[in-house]
């Protein structure tokens, strides 16, 4: 069976632009419930621990250096199927190949500065719900 919880980031890029609200907006309208969600800036040793399974990448220091760059917004979102309707709502890794309307379509800059992170299994979603927030944190 499907979880209904998933973990997003809006990532510095788009949190630097000023997109904080239109992405909520649109997230909320797609019928999430925030169950958790703060203003936060990730460490070094945060980024390097969160993204752990891309360290052989060419990309990770690119990757760690971009999302150590400035705040980023954290949430749990609560929804039916909730990590894979939220993956379609964001489009793409490469906004260049993300559907229309989808938030990376609409804010991301490349495939790099992708605007926003959703967790890509139920599990990771746990995993990185629990790695920002305390279970006091969580609504
Ligand atoms: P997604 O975020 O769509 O699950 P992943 O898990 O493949 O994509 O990649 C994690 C993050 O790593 C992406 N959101 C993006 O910021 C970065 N990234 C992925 N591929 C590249 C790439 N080719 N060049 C630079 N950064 C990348």
């Amino acid at each position: 069976m499907a979880g209904n919880r998933t973990f997003t980031m809006i990532k510095p890029d788009a949190v630097e632009s000023g997109h904080i609200g239109a992405i909520l907006e649109q997230i909320t309208a797609s019928g999430f419930r925030i169950v958790a969600m703060k203003l936060t800036q990730m460490t070094q040793s945060d980024a390097e621990t969160f993204y752990a399974v891309h360290k052989e990448r060419p990309f990770f220091g690119e990757l760690v250096e971009f999302m150590t760059r400035g705040p980023i917004v954290a949430a749990i979102l609560e929804k039916e199927n909730a990590v894979e309707d939220f993956r379609t709502l964001i489009g793409a890794t490469n906004p260049e190949d993300a559907a229309e309307g989808t938030i990376r379509k609409k804010y991301a800059k490349n495939v790099g500065e992708n605007a926003v992170h959703g967790s890509d299994s139920d599990e990771n979603a746990q995993i990185e719900g629990a790695f920002h927030f305390s279970g006091r944190e969580k609504f």
